[in-house]
């Protein structure tokens, strides 16, 4: 037992040395405290599921390293996310990404990972922050009540990701969402609509996704739906995938555990053809289903706005696509983009009947349909009046105010207009959720520096606008 304990003390310091001389330099070096919360969130035999949550006690740090030691060198992480995970000996360290390495004063942030259970139950000890030890008080884990590893099964093919929380939230009332006829039903087959927001592009604003932001969209806005949105081209997904899979999967889970469901959008937008990142989007939403086939709250969009390309392309890229998430995700919802930037071809002199006399021929899938209040107005609401009673239509991204993204915020058309979707149960997603300066955007410029999202006070003209739409009772029936 002593020789045990002396080893991991060794290790323990020994690591903990490593961990700070590999600091990048632009860390700030200030971090005084800090307070962990640990818990094992789910357990099979031999593995188990962990959460951390620290809190920074002491001065703002952008850029953050978090160390801790397992009792011993046979508990190991095997998949970390919302960091980049490393292991020596019992030393873990998790470093921040650049999302979410922005850490003011008494702010907080979640990471999470899968590990090997061996031997003692798998509680870390010896916290550190950007290589201070964390003088705050630590909560030991929570809800582990055994000393052995318990014998439950393994878990299937995707590996265990956040649950759900359970209760009121719009995933625990409405469950797994499958479409019904030409609307988006819930566990109990009825017709529902959900409401919420997009992200802007996470390739430029991914420090406005994070515990704080996501907790004011689902407590204080009270949305049910976030959509990620990532970029293909525009120094996104295209310069480097492997990072930009994570960081949506990160995304994914901080929706998740707030019981939002979580809409990964696949941002093509130029060039228009979807078939030009066909490769691109296979690759990609083979990972991301396979990631998340176990969860009920992920809806898949799998091309943003094509446009200057027929349907018939926009249709054989989804028939190659849809295969590839339904092999690892057989019942989740797919929502294919329509021609024109997704207008159902109006903006390019069509309409809904070339999408109606010849749909995608898959189950289980939607189409999109986008609009920016102050640019589109009675023809294309006729054009979703008309598709509404043919195909099932889904509002992934809409903007009060022209299609740039700018120009003064137009109440007027966006009130008609969320009216129209109310009254026929279309969801929607408003674009964006981010400080960008542009009038699109919900929030006031600088917001995402700090650590509160919540209220008015951050909020432009239109964030003020669709927070009181989206904030309304949802009603979801549950029988
Ligand atoms: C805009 C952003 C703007 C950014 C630009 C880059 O608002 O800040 O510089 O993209 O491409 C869409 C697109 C969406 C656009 C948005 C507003 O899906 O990417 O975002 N818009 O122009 N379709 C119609 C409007």
């Amino acid at each position: 037992m002593r020789r045990s304990a002396a080893l991991i003390m060794a290790g323990a310091v020994g690591a903990a040395g490593l961990t700070a001389a590999v600091l990048p330099q632009t860390m700030a070096s200030a971090a005084a405290g800090c307070r962990v919360e640990y818990r094992i969130v789910s357990q099979w035999q031999g593995g188990f599921q962990g959460d951390v949550r620290v809190t920074n006690l002491g001065d703002p740090i952008n850029g953050w390293s978090l160390g801790f030691d397992f009792p011993n060198t046979g508990q190991r992480v095997t998949q970390g996310w919302s960091a980049t995970w490393t292991q020596s000996g019992t030393r873990v360290t998790a470093a921040s990404y650049s999302w979410n390495g922005n850490l003011p004063t008494n702010a907080s942030t979640s990471i999470g990972f899968t590990g090997s259970w061996s031997g003692a139950n798998p509680v870390p000890t010896n916290y550190s922050l950007n290589g201070h030890l964390c003088n705050g008080p630590v909560t030991p884990t929570t809800g582990v009540p055994t000393s052995n590893p318990p014998t439950s099964n393994p878990p299937t093919s995707a590996p265990p990701t956040t649950p759900p929380p359970t209760g009121t939230t719009p995933v625990a009332i409405n469950g797994q969402l499958r479409v019904c006829g030409v609307n988006l039903c819930n566990q109990f087959n009825r017709p529902i609509q959900l409401r919420g927001m997009s992200t802007h592009g996470i390739q430029w604003f991914g420090s406005c996704y994070n515990n704080a932001s996501l907790d004011a969209l689902a407590n204080d806005w009270k949305a049910d739906l976030f959509r990620i949105s990532m970029y293909v081209q525009e120094e996104g997904y295209e310069t480097n995938p492997t990072a930009f899979t994570n960081q949506v999967n990160n995304l994914v889970e901080l929706a998740t555990a707030r019981g939002l469901y979580a809409l990964i959008d696949f941002h093509i937008l130029t060039p228009g053809d979807p078939n030009f990142n066909l490769e691109r989007a296979k690759t990609f939403f083979a990972a991301v289903s396979a990631r998340h086939a176990n969860k009920n709250n992920v809806i898949y969009e799998i091309a943003n706005e094509p446009n200057g390309v027929s349907w018939g392309s926009i249709k054989s890229y989804a028939e190659q696509v849809i295969p590839v998430i339904r092999g690892n995700d057989p019942d989740s919802v797919v929502i294919v983009g329509t021609r024109a930037w997704s207008s159902l071809g109006v903006s390019e002199g069509g309409n809904e009947t070339e999408v109606i006399n010849n749909p995608v021929n898959a189950t289980n899938v939607m189409y999109a349909f986008h609009f920016y209040a102050a640019s589109h107005q009675d023809n294309y609401r006729a054009a979703v009046s008309r598709a509404a009673t043919r195909i099932p239509l889904f509002v992934t991204e809409f903007g009060t105010v022209d299609y740039t993204g700018s120009g003064p915020f137009d109440q007027a058309s966006s009130t008609t207009w969320i009216n129209l979707l109310d009254s026929l149960k279309i969801s929607y997603a408003n674009w964006t959720f981010s400080d960008h300066s542009e009038s699109s955007a919900a929030l006031l410029p600088g917001t995402c520096n700090g650590g509160n999202y919540s209220g008015t006070g951050v909020l432009k003209p239109s964030g003020q606008f669709i927070r009181s739409r989206i904030m309304t009772p949802d009603n979801f029936p549950t029988s």
